[in-house]
């Protein structure tokens, strides 16, 4: 079959025959740095393959970066098949292939001219969106589902924000996490399993079990400095990314995976980098932890615990408001001496307007508030997980454009 000079290729997305369009996706995915695009692509694509049974192609420009998430994944294959999801490499000699019923572009990632185009010839047109990063900014909630027509071609593109309202794209949520989570919190064995896959014993019961994954941040070492000074035991787990030069600064010696170091009240414990359906594990067997960027960012709320974020850093410093905006929603319902300790916590960590320095006191503070951070980390997310799940409310929505 030929399309006005498109050959037409395989088309091996395959689905049962009983659901009706939208059921086959196409997602594209262009990994600008780090593992936030391709984690956030990946995980909306699990779902939606495994919870609505729909065909989904992922198309990725690295699938290096891709590996760190799912070790399954072939660098050297252009064209696989993992969790059911076809993956194809992205690559700038695109091939040309008839979109699927639905055509999601990543972070505003521009789809290749050909398949563009193609799109313009399918009929039905597919429906095509743009699904953008997550703020917790009011600004959202008017843009979210805007149409955005074409210059040149019959297509329309829709804005797809995540969010923390109702009147946003919601958040990314798997179906029935909140009921494994308190199955893997009620079970010591399956706590001490997954310490032991990541190479270590059970922590001892005084001692805070802390996940450090994060940017480099000039504020790990007073942080480091703090845990090593202060009263309590930490173990702190870290998966070493570009974090991994700070630390070692702060330790005077190299890490390795597998070997950890002690400093004062500190246990230092390099981790492997965890498959990413693995990750939520690593989340819910700390007492607090520390996130980056989007994906884990959300992880930490769905888990329940006190955790620190670091935001994404933006050149014009647009990241301060979005930090902001989110604190201002996190820490509704906090009490003020907890909320003032939370805010000073975020500000010193992402180095933002007044930020102060991490001194033991300080950390003495915190840790002293953790009780009561704790049933605050699960107020917010039970009222978050009240809301319909980003998944959820993209295929209602793409269903409302058919
Ligand atoms: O890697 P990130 O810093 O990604 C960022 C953000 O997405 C940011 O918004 C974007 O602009 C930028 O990339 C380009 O942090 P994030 O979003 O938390 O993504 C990390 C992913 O890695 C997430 O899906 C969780 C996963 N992960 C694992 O699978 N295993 C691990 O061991 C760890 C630590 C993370």
């Amino acid at each position: 079959m030929a399309l006005d000079g498109i050959t037409r290729p395989d088309l091996p997305m395959t689905t049962s025959p009983s659901l009706p369009p939208p059921s086959r996706w196409d997602i594209f995915c262009n990994v600008i740095d780090n593992f936030g695009d391709i984690g956030v692509c990946w995980r909306l694509a699990r779902q939606l393959a495994s919870e609505q049974g729909f065909a989904v192609r992922l198309w990725v420009d690295d699938l290096a970066s891709f590996k760190r998430i799912c070790p399954e994944i072939d660098p050297a294959k252009t064209e696989q098949c993992a969790a059911g999801i076809e993956i194809r490499l992205w690559a700038k000699d695109f091939d040309a292939v008839i979109p699927g019923d639905v055509v999601i572009e990543a972070f505003a990632c521009r789809l290749p001219e050909r398949f563009e185009a193609a799109m313009a010839h399918r009929y039905p047109k597919p429906i095509w969106i743009n699904f953008d990063y997550l703020t917790a900014e009011e600004w959202v909630e008017e843009c979210h589902a805007l149409p955005s027509p074409h210059p040149t071609l019959p297509l329309t593109k829709y804005f797809f924000f995540p969010g923390f309202t109702e009147s946003t794209g919601g958040l990314l949520r798997e179906h029935g996490l909140p009921e494994q989570r308190s199955v893997f919190e009620a079970s010591p064995v399956e706590q001490e399993r997954f310490l032991a896959e990541i190479g270590l014993p059970p922590a001892n019961e005084n001692t805070l079990q802390i996940s450090l994954f994060s940017y480099e941040n000039p504020a790990i070492r007073d942080l480091l400095a703090a845990w090593a000074e202060g009263s309590r035991t930490v173990r702190c787990l870290v998966p070493l990314t570009r974090n991994q030069k700070v630390i070692e600064s702060f330790i005077g010696e190299p890490l390795q995976i597998g070997s950890s170091v002690r400093k004062g009240r500190l246990e230092l414990c390099p981790i492997p980098f965890i498959p990413q359906p693995d990750y939520d594990k690593l989340l819910w067997s700390c007492d607090i932890n520390f996130v980056r960027g989007e994906d884990s960012f959300v992880r930490a709320q769905w888990a329940a615990k006190p955790m620190l974020w670091q935001i994404y850093p933006q050149d014009d410093n647009a990241h301060i408001a979005k930090l902001e905006a989110f604190l201002n929603r996190y820490c509704d319902g906090l009490p003020e001496e907890e909320t003032g300790v939370m805010r000073q916590f975020f500000v010193a960590w992402n180095n933002a307007p007044g930020a102060s320095t991490i001194t033991p006191h300080f950390w003495e503070t915190f840790a002293n508030m953790l009780p009561t951070l704790r049933r605050h980390a699960h107020t917010w997310e039970k009222s978050l997980s009240k809301q319909q799940d980003l998944c959820g409310r993209l295929v209602q929505f793409c269903r409302s454009k058919l």
